[in-house]
C-alpha cells in the first residue's frame, strides 16, 4: 500500500497537496503524520525523505519526495489527474510548475493557516502582483479550459491540487476574488477531500 508522509494538516501547504492528489485517485494509502517544528522533527523526517522535507510518498521500494513528483508519479497510475487534451495539459503544466516554483510574496506573507480568520496587513506591490497573477490563471483556466466542468480545466486535475492551498489563505486573510475565481473556491470547498483536511487541521489545532 501507498505510505505517504505529511506535515501538520493545518500548516503544511505541500503536504497538503500530496495529499490531495493521491486522495482524489482512489488509491489505498497510510499516512506517516509527522509534527512540524518540533526538536526531533527534522531526524523524523529524513527517515523517509532523502530531502528533509514533506511530503514523501512511499510505494514498496520506491520513493518519491517533493509535491509536484508525487503528482506526476500518481499521474502515472491514474492518468486522469492531468488533463486529456495535450493543450489543455500543457497550461495545466505551465501552472503547476509557476506555482511551484513562484508565489514567494504570497507564501511568505500569507501563509496557510486553516483554522485562522485574520485580517491582512501582510499587503504589499509583490503581494498584490501575486495575487492578482493567481486571478488571473484561474479566470483564464474557468474562461477557456474548464469545458462546463466546475475545476480549473473542467475534470479534476493536479492544477486544482495545485492551487488548493491558495482556497485556504484566500480565505483565511478574506481576498476579494472576481465571479469565476469565487466560482471555483466554492468548487474546492464544496470537495469531499478538502473538507475532510480542514476538519484534521481544526482537530490538530484543537487538540494541542
Ligand atoms: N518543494 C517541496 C517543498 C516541501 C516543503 O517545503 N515542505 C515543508 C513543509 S510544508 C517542510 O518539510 N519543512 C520542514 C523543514 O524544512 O525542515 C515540495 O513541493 O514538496
Amino acid at each position: 500500500m501507498l505510505k505517504l508522509v505529511i506535515g501538520d494538516r493545518n500548516y503544511s501547504s505541500w503536504s497538503m497537496r500530496a495529499w490531495l492528489a493521491v486522495k482524489q485517485t482512489g488509491l489505498p494509502f497510510e499516512e506517516v503524520n509527522i509534527r512540524m517544528r518540533g526538536a526531533g522533527t527534522k531526524v523524523e523526517i529524513f527517515k523517509y525523505s532523502p530531502s528533509g522535507k514533506v511530503p514523501c510518498l512511499i510505494d514498496g521500494e520506491t520513493i518519491v519526495w517533493d509535491s509536484l513528483a508525487i503528482c506526476e508519479y500518481l499521474a502515472e497510475k491514474s492518468p486522469s489527474l492531468w488533463p486529456s487534451d495535450r493543450k489543455s495539459r500543457a497550461e495545466a503544466r505551465s501552472i503547476c510548475a509557476e506555482m511551484h516554483s513562484g508565489f514567494g510574496a504570497l507564501r511568505l506573507n500569507m501563509p496557510m493557516e486553516i483554522s485562522a480568520s485574520k485580517p491582512f496587513d501582510g499587503r504589499s506591490a509583490e503581494v498584490d502582483a501575486d495575487i492578482a497573477r493567481i486571478v488571473a490563471i484561474w479566470e483564464n483556466c474557468r474562461a477557456h479550459f474548464a469545458q462546463g466542468g466546475p475545476f480549473l480545466f473542467g475534470s479534476f486535475s493536479i492544477a486544482d491540487v495545485m492551487y488548493a492551498p491558495v482556497v485556504w489563505r484566500f480565505l483565511t486573510y478574506a481576498v476579494d476574488l472576481p465571479p469565476a475565481s469565487r466560482a471555483w473556491v466554492e468548487t474546492m470547498c464544496a470537495l469531499p477531500a478538502m473538507q475532510e483536511w480542514r476538519a484534521g487541521a481544526l482537530a490538530e489545532v484543537k487538540a494541542r
